[in-house]
């Protein structure tokens, strides 16, 4: 560093100091200015400061490193260490100080904007109400008249200020996943992942990191039913210390598409139709099949998306994929290929077809609600991450390309090894500051987190970021609290719309010599992109093993249950019925030949059409084959969590037998299940022991499709009052239908009867879900048995299609 010139004891050159333009070109400053004033002595100091600092640093010494062979090891910026802080700062007043610009203390290598969501929480207790502008608000009641019967004046800013607030409350929804629900929580690692990747909630065993993961459909609207058949989105937003980093996955582990060229076009097909806009929320239509039956690639989603992996019980029973191959890098730079697995505690669970539709109209919000009120009873959801780790050799070997996010890395191949928990613990406070400011951006990584060339991946990089700046009005999204990263933010990036970083200092520029070299770059420590090499022609094509269309459909049918597979028939039928040209039915079909005759014959037969013959293949490739992966099914995956959160109806008439019901009630509420009295309608119903019983909520309101199981209460009038409501018929029906536990106590059989719900199963044996008990002593073992049909879900035993009942 240079050595610094002493001060001579004149004030020549003062009105230099106190204008913004030219000086002398001495480096002798003048020791004051001639005044008393404080501001102008600080400004004086900030002078003589900056060109100290500023030749300090007598050249750019980072210039040899950035070229050759040496470039590849970043080097770290140098500091400067200023001789004064005003030398830094934007302004010689900055140490005036009032209650709106703050202490007068400069904040020095701080960023606020940064903090915890806090800084930006308002609550009105005991506060008057005020304009935007903080004036208090006489009358929130009038316009402001010319007379009591007069016209409003145009002066009235207070009416005019509130009502073009309102005018601007929307902003544009999101192009995908516009529909969805969110949560606050943290994320522990079990173990240090250190040897495999450098990123921050991997370092160390028992590390927490913060997160908040919404969750959504695709195709809807903003305001569509959350039971629609949908791909569900699970973004993951980690706020580590190095920053955040944006896991931006799917409950289902691939793609319709393989590049992301073709997504346009996949989301206009599948969006409502352009000419009258329907429909809502649904791919059951003809520009959807139309695309997809003419992009083979998707027939593996397309069995997924016909599963009932794509109409789950709750977005706590999903898993989550990150789908595409992603890499993790570690200290020394070594890089291993990964993907991403969310388990559920909760197992994995789906509604069925005819209850996904009935939810539709009963309780439109009902994943959401259930996010909701399962994070507010203090039953928190978790989910386990795994990953598979695999290395570039190994997936050289393997019969796909796994950067083709149209295939998956079966779990016998590679297992999935359990990393860490995620627990949600908090609901937004605000839905639309967080869930829908939230940004989530596959470009969002951290060191130790690098991307593949999957082609659709890469596309995603752009996109986010780029649909952001509309959808959140400017290139300052990431400062809107809830996208604010925990970590640091420095840098030289400025302006734009809703800018709300004050940066201090006049250096937004690197190199720099006034603001002492900073923000300075971080080198070897900081993001460092995986080193690939490529030497390649530039092309547009796919390569090869892409063109395998049908190997891992057929991977997932046969690793499918019988009850599984004929939902999926089940759900061709239905979508392809809604269709309205017949080719394009045939088409579907056809793609389905090359997965399954037993599949495509289901389907054909459901739409009353003969056998087409199979799609062409688009490649003479040997076709791979797979061994069934019983991973692959949704019923593979029960849970750990029994009867915790589920949804109990105990239906009851005037006249129940009460003691029972409120025994069975205490019990299942201890076991973190919701039981609810059901009834004709609401009021206090008398008893048979001469007591009362409050109901909760009529059938009419909570209807069958919103409840796991039901429990129907003994009592001969009890009984008699339901069966006159055919609201309770339809409900035992459909519990019956839906495959749900059902528990009739003594006179309660009246009731299922009356329905026509059978007791046996369609083979004659009995159904383990339906128990009776007339005997009181037995009550205990009966319930007992209950909750265990109750933990295992749902008894598939007893469908029927079409159903009987
Ligand atoms: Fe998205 N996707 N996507 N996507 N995606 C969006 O970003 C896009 C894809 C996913 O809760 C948009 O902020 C392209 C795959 C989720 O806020 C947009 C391509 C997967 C969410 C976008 C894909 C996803 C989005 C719309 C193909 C699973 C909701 C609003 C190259 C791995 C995030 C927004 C939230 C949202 C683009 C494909 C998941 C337009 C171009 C594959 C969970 O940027």
């Amino acid at each position: 560093m240079s050595e610094r010139k002493k001060p001579t004891e004149k004030n020549v050159g003062a009105g230099s100091i106190l204008s913004t333009v030219s000086g002398p070109s001495s480096t002798n400053p003048p020791t004051n200015l001639g005044t008393k004033n404080t501001t102008a002595e600080r400004l004086l100091e900030k002078t003589v400061a900056s060109q100290a600092l500023s030749a300090d640093r007598v050249s750019n010494e980072g210039k040899p490193n950035e070229y050759g062979e040496a470039s590849r090891c970043p080097y770290t910026g140098s500091i400067y260490e200023p001789p004064s802080l005003a030398a830094t700062g934007s302004t010689a007043s900055e140490t005036i100080s009032s209650a709106k610009v703050g202490t007068g203390i400069p904040n020095i290598g701080t960023n606020p904007t940064v903090a915890a969501l806090d800084r930006v929480r308002v609550d009105s207790s005991d506060q008057i109400l005020t304009t935007n502008q903080g004036v208090p608000i006489a009358d929130n009641q009038h316009s402001l008249k010319i007379g009591l019967r007069g016209p409003t004046a145009l002066e009235d800013f207070i009416l005019r200020e509130k009502i073009t607030h309102f005018d601007h409350e929307r902003i544009p929804e999101r192009v995908v996943h516009a529909r969805g629900s969110a949560a606050h929580g943290v994320f522990e690692a079990y173990e240090s992942l250190r040897k495999l990747t450098r990123a921050a909630p991997f370092s160390e065993a028992h590390k927490k990191t913060p997160v908040f993961v919404r969750f959504s459909t695709v195709a809807g609207e903003r305001g569509s039913i959350d039971t629609a058949r949908d791909v569900r989105g699970f973004a993951v937003k980690f706020y580590t210390d190095e920053g955040n980093w944006d896991l931006v996955g799917n409950n289902i582990p691939v793609f319709f598409i393989q590049d992301a060229m073709k997504f346009p076009d996949l989301v206009h097909a599948v969006k409502a139709e352009p000419h009258h806009a329907m429909p809502q929320a649904s791919s059951a239509h003809d520009t959807y099949w139309d695309f997809v039956s003419l992009m083979p690639e998707s027939t593996h989603m397309l069995l997924w998306q016909m599963s009932d992996r794509a109409i789950p019980r709750s977005y706590r029973t999903m898993q989550g994929f990150g789908v595409h191959t992603f890499r993790l890098v570690n200290d020394k730079g070594e890089s291993v290929f990964c993907k991403f697995h969310w388990t559920p505690l909760a197992g994995t669970h789906s509604l069925v077809w005819d209850e996904a539709v009935k939810i539709g109209g009963a309780d439109p919000d009902f994943h959401r609600r259930d996010l909701w009120e399962a994070i507010e009873a203090g039953a928190f959801p978790e989910w386990e991450l795994g990953l598979q780790i695999f290395t570039e050799e190994e997936a050289n070997n393997f019969s796909f390309d796994v950067l083709d996010p149209t295939k998956l890395v079966p779990e016998e191949m590679v297992p999935v090894t359990p990393v860490g928990k995620m627990t949600l613990n908090r609901n937004p406070d605000n839905f639309f500051a967080e869930t829908e400011q939230v940004a989530f951006c596959t470009a969002h990584v951290v060191p130790g987190i690098d991307f593949t060339n999957d082609p659709l991946l890469q596309g995603r990089i752009h996109s986010y970021v780029d649909t952001q700046i509309s959808r959140l009005g400017g290139a300052n999204f990431h400062e809107i609290p809830i996208n604010a990263p925990i970590a640091p933010v420095n840098n030289n990036q400025r302006d734009g719309m809703h800018r709300q970083a004050i940066h201090r200092g006049r250096v937004s520029y690197e190199p720099n010599s006034l603001a002492g070299g900073c923000p300075f770059q971080a080198g070897m420590s900081g993001y460092r992109s995986y080193p690939e090499p490529i030497a390649e022609d530039k092309v547009r094509g796919n390569p090869e093993l892409f063109s395998d269309h049908y190997s891992q459909a057929r991977l997932f049918w046969q690793s499918q249950t019988a009850v599984e597979k004929a939902h999926i028939i089940a759900a061709f039928r239905f979508e392809l019925t809604r269709v309205q040209i017949p080719a394009i039915r045939q088409r579907v079909v056809s793609l389905l030949v090359n997965v399954d005759a037993e599949l495509a014959q289901g389907v054909a037969d459901g739409l009353g059409i003969n056998l087409p013959p199979a799609m062409p293949l688009a490649s003479n490739l040997p076709i791979p084959e797979y061994e069934a992966s019983p991973a692959l099914s949704l019923l593979s995956r029960p849970g750990q969590t029994g009867v915790k959160t589920k949804r109990v109806a105990i239906l009851v008439g005037k006249g129940a037998e009460a003691q029972a019901i409120t025994a069975i009630y205490t019990d299942l509420l201890t076991d973190g299940a919701v039981p609810r009295f059901v009834g004709c309608q609401l009021g206090k119903i008398p008893t048979a022991d001469g007591g009362g019983l409050d109901i909760e909520i009529s059938l009419e309101a909570g209807p069958s499709v919103l409840y796991d199981a039901v429990i129907i209460a003994d009592g001969e009038s009890s009984a008699q009052q339901l069966m006159k409501d055919a609201h309770a018929l339809d409900f035992v029906r459909e519990q019956y239908r839906h495959c749900k536990p059902i528990l009739v106590l003594g006179q309660g059989i009246h009731l299922l009867s009356k329905a026509g719900v059978p007791t046996v199963l369609p083979n004659g044996y009995d159904d383990p879900a339906i128990i009776i008990t007339n005997e009181r002593s037995m009550l205990k073992e009966t319930v007992k048995q209950f909750k265990a049909a109750l933990s295992t879900h749902r008894s598939f035993a007893r469908e029927m299609d079409p159903p009987a009942v």
